[in-house]
């Protein structure tokens, strides 16, 4: 696509989003041709192809570097994926980017391989830069909206982000690992960069042992309590807020790699790469960026050594090493690459012929498809990183090998270890093991490489980057802390939407008013609801309504309501609206279908220990609340397969714990547009906790407000921690309006 105009102000963009990704290149490239000619460029890489259909579906956001300095972009849209583009001067990237980030963390991080340089001026190009992604993030973010930020750039992101916004959930990824303590404490800005992760309520890791340095580091820094993955951060008034910090192994998407090394055309690419290096027995490939942590040299010497012992011939065994050029104009970038191309031209002009070279030398980059040959090509894979937060070059080599064929010799320092246990794995820094371990590679049996690369394909296809996502964001949406009590945005809008003109206050009950419970009829309202409500009641224009997934009459039973409280049960199917009857519909075949289902679920059930059935008017639920995870996941699984071809046309809906059926389309959205219609509402208030509710808050407009009680993903713009806050805002409101009903008109307003 051509660039978006230039605009002389801030990227920032007018429009927000619920899900805002930050990291700091943005997954399309700015470029411009050598005619001048300017364009983006789509940089497709792992996470992006992991975040794309989630950005797409969920209303979300990039913001990043778009890879030029000194350009200012407005927001665009690239391929379906909204894009706001951060400028950064050229000091800005060689003082943030390529000096901190590059030349003081990433060594650091990477266990001193190199040493760290420590510039003041540097450090304060990385708080300046961190500040202004953290601006254009909260710029973008919708209220209560999810931001993930990813790696070592900025780790300042989440503090400055919760302390200018406070409503958001804030997830951070280090790609990298995260060092020992003894190490860590080397750096001068240890505490601040420890305070800045501890604003997100959720730090993910590559590994448990980097997480593990992380929470050692707090705790010997700052003192707070870790337990587990919890770490409790002392807040302003009191209150601990809970951050998790755990591991979340990265992977790739496996599928699509194993799909492009199925075509025909790179397979041919594949025998053709053989041939033209001259057919040896074994071809040993390395594929790294060119980065000291890679550990390309020891992979050299130790090839160097066998050639030279004569354990391996060039006629037999080649090596190709792709070094891929990264970050080159940082000091000790330039020197290593000087030192890996010393030492190839030394060992080709020692044991290369005219026919065979030693070792196939290319500081270049590929288009995907030929990596992919390459990788098809190799008879073994060499990963001898000496630090690795992942290394997702194993993984890669792992999906492309649909053959099963193929040796993956696998550094124990690269986050993959821990997932990859069949490869070959080995300790670079020990030469004579990483030589013994390359001729057990070349030697091994092909019913123990079929073996062993059974076993790693599985894994890194059962965990492939859409997982590892959906995981992140799972944790992040589910488990993150709201701190209890009313924020201030939350109180604002409730004066500025629900004092004034008639009001529709709908209420889910249970996860809302009421706590979740292990048995359904024993949920209760909290204290304080009841005459909440009642004060809503006994106002002028305000009508209270109870929204529920129940059954009418269960939700009667439970949440005994006063007489003119709206009700609606079973997802809007039963409506109890200023009438003494309950109003339900259905045709004899919805009937018939209702019995089939009944059948399904009872033999389902009556099979998995902790289940149990509820029956509904115009459908079932299946609930698992108190079954084993695996039970849980075994019975939805066999009810949906059975029912999806039994009962095509059934409505499924998936709560937390239960999964429903119904005969009946219908949600709490049509449910809220029926209260809507029969109250006449000009506003309406909603608040609800659970995926269902969701409907709900979708057909809110302008001029309503949503609230969503907990933690979670949701299109309300507003949340609060759990039922207690309920009554007190339902107070609020009260209050609001009272006030509004005292104050006189203003003149013009
Ligand atoms: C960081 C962490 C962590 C390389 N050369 C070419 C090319 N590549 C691709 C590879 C792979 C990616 O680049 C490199 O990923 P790695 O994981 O191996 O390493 P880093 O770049 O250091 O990444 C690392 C990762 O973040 C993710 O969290 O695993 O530990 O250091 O995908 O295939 N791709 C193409 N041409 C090349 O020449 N097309």
């Amino acid at each position: 696509m051509s660039p978006a105009a230039e605009s002389p102000q801030s990227a920032g963009s007018a429009q927000t989003y619920s899900l805002v990704v930050v990291s700091n290149r943005l997954p399309v490239d700015f470029e411009v041709a050598d005619d001048g000619t300017e364009s983006w460029r789509t940089s497709p890489g792992g996470l992006v192809t992991a975040l794309e259909p989630l950005m797409r579906s969920s209303d979300g956001v990039w913001v990043g570097w778009p890879g030029v300095a000194d350009r200012t972009f407005g927001p665009f849209v690239n391929d379906g994926i909204s894009i706001a583009p951060v400028r950064l001067s050229a000091a800005d990237l060689e003082d943030y980017y390529e000096g901190f980030s590059n030349d003081t963390i990433w060594p650091l991080y990477h266990d001193v391989i190199a040493p760290p340089s420590f510039h003041r001026e540097w450090w304060e190009a990385y708080v300046r830069v961190n500040r202004r992604f953290a601006e254009e993030a909260a710029a973008a973010a919708s209220p209560g909206a999810t931001v993930w930020v990813h790696d070592y750039q900025l780790q300042l992101v989440p503090r400055m982000l919760r302390e200018a916004r406070p409503d958001l959930v804030i997830g951070f990824f280090n790609h990298i690992p995260f060092p020992p303590d003894g190490i860590y404490a080397q750096l001068p800005w240890r505490k601040q960069i420890l305070d800045g992760l501890l604003g997100a309520d959720l730090i993910g890791f590559q590994r448990a042992a980097d997480a593990g340095n992380f929470s050692r580091a707090v705790r010997r820094l700052y003192g707070y309590p870790t337990r587990g993955v919890a770490i409790d951060v002392p807040g302003h008034n009191g209150v601990h807020r809970r951050v998790i910090a755990k591991h979340f192994p990265i992977s790739i998407d496996a599928r699509s790699y194993e799909e492009l090394a199925r075509r025909p055309e790179v397979q041919e690419r594949a025998r053709q790469i053989r041939e033209d290096l001259g057919n040896p027995k074994t071809i040993l490939l390395g594929v790294d960026r060119l980065d000291y942590t890679k550990g390309i040299l020891h992979r050299i010497k130790a090839f160097g050594e066998l050639l030279e012992d004569g354990s391996v011939s060039v006629e037999d065994v080649t090596l190709v090493q792709v070094a891929s050029p990264s970050r080159e104009r940082v000091g000790p970038y330039i020197a290593l690459r000087d030192e890996i191309e010393l030492a190839v031209g030394r060992l080709n002009g020692d044991y290369s012929t005219i026919s065979h070279t030693a070792i196939s030398y290319h500081h270049h980059g590929y288009p995907r498809e030929e990596m992919v040959a390459l990788y098809l090509a190799a008879d073994v894979m060499l990963v001898t990183a000496l630090r690795d937060g992942m290394n997702l070059v194993a993984k890669e080599y792992v999906a492309v090998r649909f053959d099963r064929d193929g040796v993956l010799v696998l550094s124990e320092f690269a986050g993959a270890a821990d997932e990859l246990k069949q490869a070959v794995l080995i300790n670079p820094h020990d030469i004579d093991g990483l030589k013994a371990a390359i001729l057990r590679a070349i030697a091994m049996p092909r019913q123990e490489r079929l073996r062993r690369m059974r076993a790693l394909r599985r894994k890194v296809f059962d965990n492939d980057v859409a997982a590892w996502s959906a995981s992140f964001l799972r944790t992040l949406t589910e488990g993150a802390a709201v701190r209890p009590g009313i924020p201030d945005p939350l109180a604002a809008a409730l004066r500025d939407v629900t004092s004034t003109g008639t009001l529709l206050v709908a209420l889910d009950f249970d996860g809302t008013l009421a706590p979740h419970v292990d048995n359904p009829e024993d949920a209760r309202a909290v204290d304080g609801t009841r005459d909440a409500v009642q004060r809503l009641l006994d106002q002028d224009g305000v009508r209270v309504a109870f929204v529920s997934g129940r059954a009418l009459v269960s939700l009667q039973h439970v949440s005994q309501p006063q007489s003119d409280v709206l009700l609606t049960g079973s997802h809007g199917i039963e409506v109890q609206l200023d009438t003494p009857e309950i109003e339900l519909d259905l045709v004899s075949a919805e009937l018939e279908q209702l019995d089939t289902l009944a059948q399904v679920l009872e033999r389902i059930s009556g099979g998995v220990a902790g289940t149990w059935i509820e029956r509904k008017p115009a459908g079932l639920a299946l609930h698992t609340r108190l079954a084993t995870p695996q039970a849980a996941q075994s019975a939805q699984k066999q009810a949906r397969e059975q029912l999806s071809v039994l009962l095509p046309g059934l409505t499924v809906r998936e709560g937390k714990n239960v999964l429903e059926f119904a005969v009946r389309a219908s949600t709490k959205g049509d449910a809220l547009e029926r209260l809507r219609r029969h109250t006449g509402a000009d506003h309406v208030f909603y608040a609800g906790d659970d995926l269902t509710d969701e409907d709900a808050f979708a057909v809110l407009g302008e001029g309503d407000l949503g609230l969503k009680i907990g933690a979670g993903a949701s299109l309300a713009g507003y949340r609060v921690h759990g039922p207690e806050e309920v009554p007190l805002v339902l107070g609020m409101i009260a209050d609001f309006r009272d006030a509004a009903a005292e104050t006189p008109p203003q003149p013009g307003a």
